[in-house]
């Protein structure tokens, strides 16, 4: 079942490809149909920000699913999150966020934001 998607995917992709389409190049096409878009959620305090990412002290996470495809818990830490197409414009370091983020382990940067809410800042986390 997994393997036809896949195939089928793939098959979906090439007749993209056949047909010109010109919006994106072929391998961000590709990327799209084999990278796992599994959108991800979970609230967390800004602990360092740039233009183009930042450092979220984030809660656990129940399940997250990992290089090897086996889905895990995360316990609670540090990563940074690339802002994808959201903007990082009225952030600043101590904002508690919520965050939707997707993963890509085959290119950078791994963790994407697809949304970003400013809470409370009061908001009660639960961060060791
Ligand atoms: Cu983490």
């Amino acid at each position: 079942m997994q393997r036809s998607c896949v195939r089928l995917s793939l098959a979906v992709v090439a007749v993209f490809a056949i047909a010109g389409c010109k919006d994106k190049p072929s391998s961000t096409a590709a990327e799209s149909a084999t990278t796992a878009t599994e959108r991800y959620r979970v609230r967390g305090k800004i602990v360092g920000m740039s233009a183009e990412e930042i450092d979220l002290h984030h809660e656990r996470i129940a399940a997250i699913r990992g290089y090897d495809g086996t889905v895990k818990p995360m316990e609670s830490m540090t990563m940074p999150f690339g802002r994808g197409q959201v903007s990082l414009a009225d952030l600043s370091v101590g904002d508690v966020v919520d965050v939707q983020f997707t993963v890509h382990f085959d290119s950078d940067p791994t963790l994407r934001l697809v949304a970003i809410v400013k809470l409370p800042r009061d908001t009660k986390l639960e961060l060791p």
